[in-house]
């Protein structure tokens, strides 16, 4: 009802969402991909669980014209969901002229947790641009050890990025590529060494989807 109160009902900015595990590369993308959007003159909002934690200079991106909203607290995934919601709320009727939110969830967060506070908000899954970031390296890991929750991210993913690809051998990059492929043939994707930059074909992907 607020919303159509609101007048908002038809257009809203796509949110990105940058699951992965501790390390894989979130915020690397993230930054980015703020770098290539607002080069195209897009207008990005940004929700991060605690600036600090991740490198980010509030200040600067404050100047650079960047809104950063610090979800104080830690971890989105269990107690942060209301206000998850509201921040999303916030950011749809403050600034109506967005074209994207970019969220960085914590490296612990389950990114189905998340969801719930995003479809509340009136998003329907299709806008909701999933991008799992997904380390080579710690492959054996999610599959010996994290596989729940490895099969659950991967599920919802609308793209995985196999990223550190300039670290990982030939053979860990292949076995992430299966395993991934094998539990979700739907998504998008992409090998990257994200500290290099962005692959032409991963900036085409995020505009599509603008
Ligand atoms: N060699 C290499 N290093 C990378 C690449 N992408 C990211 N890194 C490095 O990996 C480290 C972790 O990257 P972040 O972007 O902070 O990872 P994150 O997922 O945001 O980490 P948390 O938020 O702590 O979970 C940083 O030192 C990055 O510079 C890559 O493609 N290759
Ligand atoms: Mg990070």
């Amino acid at each position: 009802m607020y919303k159509e109160d609101q007048g908002l009902s038809e257009k809203r900015p796509p949110i990105i969402l940058f699951t992965g595990f501790l390390g894989s590369g979130k915020t690397t993308l993230l930054l980015k991909t703020i770098e290539i959007l607002s080069k195209e003159n897009k207008k990005c909002a940004i929700i991060i669980n605690e600036i600090g934690d991740v490198g980010i200079d509030n200040r600067e991106m404050k100047m650079l014209g960047y809104d950063v909203l610090d979800l104080f607290g830690g971890c989105v995934c269990c107690t942060m969901k209301v206000t998850l919601e509201v921040t999303i709320n916030h950011l749809l009727h403050e600034y109506e002229d967005l074209d994207y939110i970019l969220f960085e969830p914590s490296g612990m967060a389950q990114p189905s947790s998340m969801y719930p506070a995003i479809l509340h908000c009136g998003y329907e899954d299709a806008e909701i641009l999933n991008v799992f970031i997904f380390d080579p390296g710690r492959a054996y890991l999610y599959k010996e050890r994290m596989n729940k929750l490895f099969l659950d991210a991967i599920d919802l993913a609308k793209s995985v990025v196999v990223n550190k690809i300039d670290q990982a051998p030939r053979v860990e990059i292949n076995e992430a590529v299966k395993m991934v492929n094998e539990i979700n043939p739907n998504m998008k994707l992409f090998k990257m060494n994200i500290d290099q930059g962005l692959s032409s074909e991963f900036h085409q992907f995020l505009l599509e989807r603008g």
